[in-house]
């Protein structure tokens, strides 16, 4: 099965929408393996955001990730890595599609609540900055029988 990294960022965190983000993925069918509350330190938010490193957004990103807690997770399903994408919408929450987390729950590019792998590589390297290989949990969820063909 195909894992990603998700991340609700400290805007997220602080409105409280841990579970409204989480019951998203849940609904949908994906399996959660791992997930943890955490004040990123600086390296990690700099390899997380290495492409971006010398933008001129990217300054502000740093310190907004590191203001307070993040809330990371693996997921597993099958093409996971589009479908949540999918699921969290554009980048900018004024273009996110109503229905799509940052379409329905941001408003500010800067502040939009959430963070997924935007590929498979992106998603093994984002889970390899951010995860042990002991803290993801391989198990079957009892409705896994049902929900693929
Ligand atoms: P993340 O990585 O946070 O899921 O966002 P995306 O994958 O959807 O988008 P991204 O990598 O292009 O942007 C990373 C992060 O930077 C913020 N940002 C981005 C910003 O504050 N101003 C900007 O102009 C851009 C392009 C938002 C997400």
């Amino acid at each position: 099965m195909d894992r990603t990294f998700v991340m609700i960022k400290p805007d997220g965190v602080q409105r409280g929408l841990i579970g409204e983000v989480v019951s998203r993925f849940e609904g949908k069918g994906l399996k959660m393996i791992g997930a943890k509350l955490e004040l990123l330190p600086e390296e990690r938010v700099v390899e997380q955001y290495r492409e971006h490193l010398g933008k001129p957004f990217f300054p502000g990103l740093k310190q907004y990730i590191m203001s307070g807690p993040c809330f990371l997770m693996v997921w597993e399903g099958r093409d996971v890595v589009p479908v949540v994408r999918r699921i969290v919408g554009a980048t900018d929450p004024a273009e996110a599609e109503p229905g799509s987390i940052r379409g329905d729950l941001a408003l500010d590019i800067g502040r939009n609540v959430i963070h997924a792998s935007d590929s498979p590589e992106s998603a093994r390297r984002e889970i390899g900055i951010h995860f042990r290989p002991s803290e993801l949990v391989g198990y079957t969820r009892i409705d896994e029988a049902v929900l693929y063909e």
